[in-house]
């Protein structure tokens, strides 16, 4: 094998054109980035993502939940290759950077070891998995889900958005849904790329951020239902209001997670109140509940907590709450090789770093189940994420690019160059 090259570094305004120019495809006011799982914006950088990798070389494959294979061949095609990449969807008021930094990041290390006329030993894969969001179908990660064998591709097709449209038929709607069996494509290793969506390696002045481990995370839909009555002939001793109890439920879940805090963190994102009108007291809301911890025992304990105050809350207002979990992830802990495969390549390239847990989900951490893998964080302005004023440097984009590049050159081998 040959020596890995050390001061190979990729095409930074390359990368940050990549970046800038993807990010019209569902463009917001705001300067964010709107490109819903599955819908026209992302059929758009979809497209424009399998015309960049064919351009670079790769052969382009896609599964039956639309996640996106570009192959680089390496010397030994016996071996599974390593992938790396992440996603090109974004929530409702997503940003620049979030999944698109590291699947353009990946497509930036194939270009440049295109450049640079270097062959790896194993092959490499980048990839764009489907859905990381979450947010228009249920859960998050479905597609790397899926690929760990979480969930059969059958039913997560079936899976429906707000307006009843299954993955299924989305996939359809915008051409992606492929005939590659999901979890066919092997790989040896996998690595993500990401910006850190918090405020540690920004506060602490690191550029490189080396994910040892991620948060664990339960899903819950919650339903309340009280009794629809006059809003003006109703007195308030007899009412059976829905939403007042939802304010109750809302703060005693912020309660419990204080409480076993700080490893613990919770979120209502979605309240749907039906048939709302002003003058009726509100009879059924629906709701979303998120809870994440790095400790297993924090998170049995929220959700037995949460669920204990729901009841109590339930029968002092002779209404019915349900909390159904529809979704539990267990914490991550990536393989120790590749993490401090990340680290020396992190300290190789002179970039200050540390170790950190990730506290949003990653594909990686699926992909953790089945493969080893890690992940390189880089900064995000005040840690802000999930929101349009999402923001990061040119630089520690780079820098975050470049450490990827050289942990894959010590994981996959040069043959030749
Ligand atoms: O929810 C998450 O942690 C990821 O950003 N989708
Ligand atoms: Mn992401
Ligand atoms: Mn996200």
């Amino acid at each position: 094998m040959t020596e890995k090259p050390s001061n190979l570094q990729i095409d930074s305004g390359r990368l940050w054109g990549a970046i800038h120019e993807t990010a019209k495809f569902g463009a917001t006011a705001k300067g964010g980035v709107r490109r819903l799982t599955l819908g026209p914006e992302d059929k758009q950088v979809r497209d424009w993502f399998r015309n960049a990798c064919e351009a670079a070389g790769l052969e382009v494959h896609v599964d039956a939940l639309g996640t996106m294979y570009g192959l680089r061949k390496g010397r030994d095609m016996s071996k599974a290759p390593v992938g790396l990449g992440s996603h090109l969807d974004t929530q409702p008021t997503g940003g620049k950077y979030d999944g698109i930094l590291g699947t353009l990041a990946a497509l930036e290390v194939v270009r440049t070891l295109n450049d640079a006329g270097i062959e790896t030993e194993t092959p490499l894969c980048i990839i764009n998995w489907t859905n990381e969001e979450g947010s228009r179908f249920a859960p998050a990660m479905m597609a790397s889900a899926t690929y760990a064998g979480d969930y059969t591709t059958e039913d997560i097709q079936s899976r429906k958005d707000a307006a009843g449209i299954t993955v299924g038929e989305a996939l359809d709607s915008i051409g992606y849904r492929g005939a590659e069996p999901v979890g066919a494509r092997k790989l040896s290793a996998f690595l993500e790329l990401h910006i850190e969506q918090g405020p540690l390696l920004e506060a602490e002045g690191k550029t490189i951020g080396v994910v040892d481990r991620g948060q664990g995370i339960i899903w819950y839909d919650g339903r309340i239902t009280g009794f629809e009555s006059h809003a003006g002939t109703t007195p308030m001793p007899l009412r059976r209001d829905a939403l007042s109890t939802l304010a109750e439920v809302v703060l005693a879940i912020e309660k419990v997670v204080i409480a076993h805090g700080p490893n613990a963190v919770g979120t209502i994102g979605e309240v749907n109140i039906a048939n709302p009108s002003r003058n009726v007291i509100p009879g059924e809301i629906a709701f979303t509940i998120d809870i994440r911890s790095p400790d297993v025992a924090i998170m049995d304990a929220v959700d037995r907590d949460i669920k204990a105050a729901a009841k109590e809350i339930a029968q002092r207002r002779r209404v019915d709450i349900a909390i159904d979990q529809i979704w539990r992830k267990p914490p991550t802990i990536f393989d120790k090789k590749l993490v401090d495969a990340v680290e020396n390549a992190s300290r190789e390239l002179g970039y200050s770093n540390r170790r950190i847990t990730s506290g949003a989900g990653h594909d990686a951490c699926n992909l953790a189940g089945v493969v080893p893998s890690a992940m390189i964080f880089v900064p995000c302005k005040d840690g802000v994420s999930h929101n349009e004023l999402e923001d990061a440097t040119q630089a520690d984009c780079s820098a975050g690019a470049n450490t990827l590049l050289h942990a894959v050159l010590a994981v996959a081998g040069i043959a030749s160059k």
